[in-house]
């Protein structure tokens, strides 16, 4: 807690309610209508930073939430600003991330009738609402720090989500007396005891359990563990749970719902534990898992405990407590390790098929990166077809992808937040030709932070999977090439390194480089020439990805 009563404008309200929530760090544009937020930034001792544009300030809020834990901060000025930053607060929505979005809005006073004020959005606060958890638009000046509680605790308790917060310009610069509000405690989500008796009897029951572990549990890992190694359950991450649970541990078969080896993993067991997972048609985007009569589902939120997939025993709760539940009720019992070998072995074989394509890449990659780096990626498919397969990953939150939006333009800046949240970690982006465009101009503001971070864009001259999907449909292939850019000499304008690499050494070398220098170095990689892995559609779906 910062002070106790003050008088405040809504700006320092804001700014001294988002610091006794220990935010450090936020991405933000200023513009007319907010400049009483950025008169107290300082003051509150929260460090703002400045991206080229409020998609990337949503973002790099996102990379830095998801790599931290904890919640990431983006502020914009109204209208056209909010609604820039509208895309990533879509994206850290699908993908459970809690980002707080505050803007400025249209003053309290006012006809809302289009009479043209100044960044006049029809309906600002409904445009937003309609992406969002959970949206306010507050009235007065002591209503923002409850207001800001609020939004916290609708971003962290249970199923973290974006949230966004409206103040009117009015508001802003307005005085009142003003009740700094602590942050608001968390229920423990305890997960029921005979919900938990039946779910490990049911797994205890199973002569060939596995698990698949998704992104809820990244606050779980050595739990995970446990389960799996009492168990002697082989264990797929998904695409936001990749490294939760490290992949090389024996019980490893990867990560990716959609691979074949997951299905069939899920074919030949008996029981499958699901843990903090959507089980998302945007991951299974081959058609579901046969999951019926064998699944135990874990998840903070109740709702989601049954969509998709409903399970034979859902245990509603925190993804820690609910395994150490889980574990507590489990013999160690030994287990066959055999199968887990095999599931092992097949997971390697399927991921070195398909990361072929691109594995001088991946491995360049994953030599400078180490066991404790950090990845972001775009929705490209060096990473979708390859990195999430064959790149491993030790920790968790080691690979931040945009899953269930699948925007492009996500890997940057949030390779941008995920430095800044975890400065001594190595981080690096994986972008493709097309998606690095759409948020290229973030170069320059990692560059201004002096950033060391290795900016690798896989070339192929377009759309690459647009193209193929174009072509496999019979289509006219058109509107996907794209002229091919010299991205080294782009990155040296915008205040980066830049080189073109075109070996596994040269590459590996460069990011190594990269990782110890001032600022961001862009590697320009052209993709190899040859068919993409061919992911074969499930019987009746059309096996579209994008
Ligand atoms: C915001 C947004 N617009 C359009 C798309 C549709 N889309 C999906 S993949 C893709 C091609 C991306 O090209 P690139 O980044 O070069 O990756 P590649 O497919 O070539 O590997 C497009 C346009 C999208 N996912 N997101
Ligand atoms: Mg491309």
């Amino acid at each position: 807690m910062v002070e106790a009563t003050r008088t405040f404008t809504g700006g320092q309200a804001l700014a001294h309610a988002l610091a006794a929530h220990d935010v450090d760090t936020v991405w933000g544009i200023p513009g007319t209508h907010n400049l009483e937020i950025y008169a107290h930034l300082p003051g509150a001792g929260i460090r703002h930073v400045s991206p080229r544009h409020e998609q990337g300030a949503g973002f790099a809020a996102d990379g830095y939430a998801r790599a931290t834990g904890r919640p990431g901060v983006c502020i914009t000025t109204s209208g056209p600003a909010a609604l820039n930053a509208a895309t990533a607060l879509g994206q850290a929505y699908s993908d459970s991330v809690p980002v707080l979005a505050v803007s400025a809005g249209m003053p309290l006073r006012h006809p809302s009738r289009g009479n043209g004020e100044l960044h006049e959005t029809r309906n600002q606060r409904a445009a937003l609402e309609a992406i969002v958890a959970d949206s306010h638009r507050v009235t007065s000046v002591p209503e923002i720090a409850v207001a800001v509680a609020q939004a916290f605790t609708a971003m962290t308790n249970g199923r973290p989500r974006a949230v966004y917060l409206e103040i009117p310009v009015d508001v802003l610069e307005e005085s009142a007396e003003v009740e700094i509000v602590e942050p608001i405690p968390a229920p423990k989500a305890t997960p029921d005891p005979n919900a938990l008796d039946a779910g490990a009897s049911r797994l205890a029951a199973a002569a060939r359990p596995a698990m698949l572990v998704g992104g809820g549990a990244r606050a779980a890992a050595p739990e995970v563990r446990s389960v799996a190694e009492r168990l002697g359950a082989p264990v797929v991450c998904t695409i936001n749970g990749k490294g939760i649970f490290p992949e090389d541990h024996p019980l490893s078969a990867g990560a990716g719902l959609t691979r074949a080896v997951t299905r069939e993993l899920v074919e030949d067991s008996d029981a499958v534990l699901v843990v903090g997972s959507g089980l998302s048609p945007a991951e299974l985007w081959l058609g579901p898992l046969p999951l019926a009569g064998k699944l135990v589902r874990v998840d903070i939120d109740p709702a989601q405990a049954v969509t998709n997939s409903v399970p034979e025993v859902a245990v509603v709760g925190d993804s820690a407590a609910a395994l150490a539940g889980l574990a507590a009720r489990l013999d160690e019992a030994p287990r066959d390790g055999e199968r887990a070998a095999r599931w092992r072995s097949r997971h390697l074989e399927e991921a070195s098929e398909l990361g072929a394509r691109w594995s001088w890449i991946l491995d360049g990659i994953a030599a400078a990166l180490g066991r404790d780096g950090i990845v972001a990626g775009d929705s490209a498919m060096v990473c979708y077809h390859a990195a999430v397969a064959a790149l491993p990953a030790y920790r968790p939150a080691s690979f931040l992808y945009p899953t269930g939006y699948g925007t492009l333009g996500y890997g940057l800046p949030a390779a941008i937040g995920a430095k800044l949240g975890r400065p001594e970690a190595r981080v690096i982006a994986l972008l493709g030709d097309g998606g690095a465009m759409f948020t290229i101009a973030e170069l320059a503001a990692a560059a201004q932070l002096r950033l060391p971070l290795p900016v690798v864009v896989v070339d192929n001259g377009g759309y690459g999977e647009i193209r193929n999907e174009m072509a496999e449909r019979g289509h006219p292939v058109h509107a996907v090439d794209l002229d091919s850019l010299d991205f080294a000499a782009l990155g040296r304008v915008l205040g980066c390194e830049g080189v073109t690499v075109d070996d596994q050494g040269a590459l590996a070398e460069a990011v190594e480089r990269g990782f110890a220098a001032d600022r961001p170095t862009v590697l320009h990689v052209r993709e190899d020439e040859g068919p993409a892995p061919v992911m074969a559609a499930a019987e009746g779906m059309e096996g579209v990805r994008a």
